[in-house]
């Protein structure tokens, strides 16, 4: 008999109720709202666009994009009052106090340091970029100019994700010692963003770069990585499927698992994530429709940990759009100076490194192991 859980970690709520975010824009938005500015009009931008639009504190002034059209587009959907095709003579001309890069992986960069010549702070979409080196490079030079870089990785902002890091802390399981993190599915993941075809690293670029930050938020840093990876699509440059051995420093093994076969599965529940933890006195299971059960010698619990419904939401993206929020949220208060982030470039390294070390390994056919 599975009973309801009464150990519930508190879910993410926005910062403020509708009401009173409609009140504080009125009062605030001339005065003290950060000013920033889009690049990338494509799939991802108008949900990010939504995101900022659900708290208070920030405005966004401009929009850029290299086909103008689709700029446009996003202006007027979001009464954006300035488009650009052309990134430096936008940054030469608007006063902003940063910028939010939702580009392919491919134009990070070269947007990024362009905006670091006018000290700006940058907010980038993960893969920060297509190579490690290049990612480290940008690390280092926004250091080196002292100018904040922070990635946005909503993955681990998920409200499901938030409550397994609460049960792993909070529930009589025990010391974790072997762990699955999936996230396997048939969906047509090309339909909505179809450059993701022509990646030469595709899947755990695209996909692994959450999860393997999703392994890291839960179970902290790793020691060594062994991966496989597979082509199903003929239609594709990269690979669509990828097995990541993880060892973390506190001795758990995980095994991460990556699919968009576009094959069929009986519990289909894309984009959700799957998880089971083994630990030394029970276990935790993240089962689909959002449900954590925790079973000790005491029984089973559950605790449901749906997302917030944002109307904006596309319902088949439901999970990962709805953590946009608390991830810009968390970013925007960062740049504020009222929280640490806790996705900043520094820090995602972590997770590109795993990355690009389960490619090294898919590869050599070896483990790679980190001092
Ligand atoms: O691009 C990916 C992302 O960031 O979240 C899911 C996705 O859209 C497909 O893997």
């Amino acid at each position: 008999m599975v009973r309801q859980s009464n150990r519930i970690g508190v879910p993410f709520q926005p910062a403020r109720p509708q009401w009173a975010l409609g009140i504080a824009v009125k009062l605030r938005d001339v005065m003290s709202d950060l000013r920033f500015a889009v690049f990338g009009a494509g799939f991802w931008s108008k949900y990010q666009l939504h995101g900022w639009r659900e708290m208070a504190g920030a405005r966004c002034v401009a929009i850029c994009d290299r086909t103008l059209g689709k700029a446009q587009a996003c202006a007027r959907q979001f009464q954006i009052p300035a488009v650009y095709s052309d990134v430096e003579e936008l940054l030469g001309k608007e006063e902003l106090d940063f910028v939010d890069i939702v580009t392919g992986p491919e134009a990070h960069e070269q947007i990024a340091l362009t905006a670091l010549k006018y000290k700006l702070p940058v907010i980038c979409q993960k893969p920060l970029a297509p190579s490690f080196a290049a990612a480290e490079g940008m690390v280092q030079s926004f250091e080196n100019a002292k100018v904040p870089l922070l990635v946005h990785e909503n993955w681990r902002w998920q409200t499901p994700i938030r409550q397994v890091k609460f049960q792993l802390e909070h529930a009589p399981i025990g010391r974790p010692f072997r762990a699955r993190v999936e996230m396997i599915s048939g969906f047509p993941v090309f339909r909505n963003q179809p450059s993701l075809k022509d990646h030469s690293r595709f899947i755990l670029t695209d996909l692994g770069t959450h999860i393997l930050d999703a392994c890291r938020f839960l179970f902290g840093e790793m020691r060594s990585v062994y991966a496989k990876t597979a082509k199903v699509h003929a239609d594709i440059a990269g690979e669509d499927v990828a097995t990541v051995v993880l060892e973390t420093r506190r001795g758990v093994t995980i095994v991460a698992s990556m699919a968009y076969a576009e094959n069929y599965l009986e519990d289909e529940c894309f984009p959700q994530t799957r998880i089971f933890v083994e630990a030394e006195s029970g276990s935790l299971a993240l089962k689909p429709g959002y449900r954590i059960r925790v079973t000790t010698q005491d029984g089973t619990e559950e605790v449901l940990a749906p997302p917030p419904n944002f109307s904006w939401a596309d319902p088949a993206y439901a999970v990962v759009h709805s953590s946009i929020v608390p991830c810009q949220a968390n970013l925007l208060h960062a740049l504020m100076g009222t929280e640490a982030a806790e996705t900043t470039a520094r820090e995602n390294l972590e997770t590109l490194r795993l990355v690009d070390a389960s490619y090294g390994s898919a590869q050599s056919g070896q483990a790679v192991l980190f001092p």
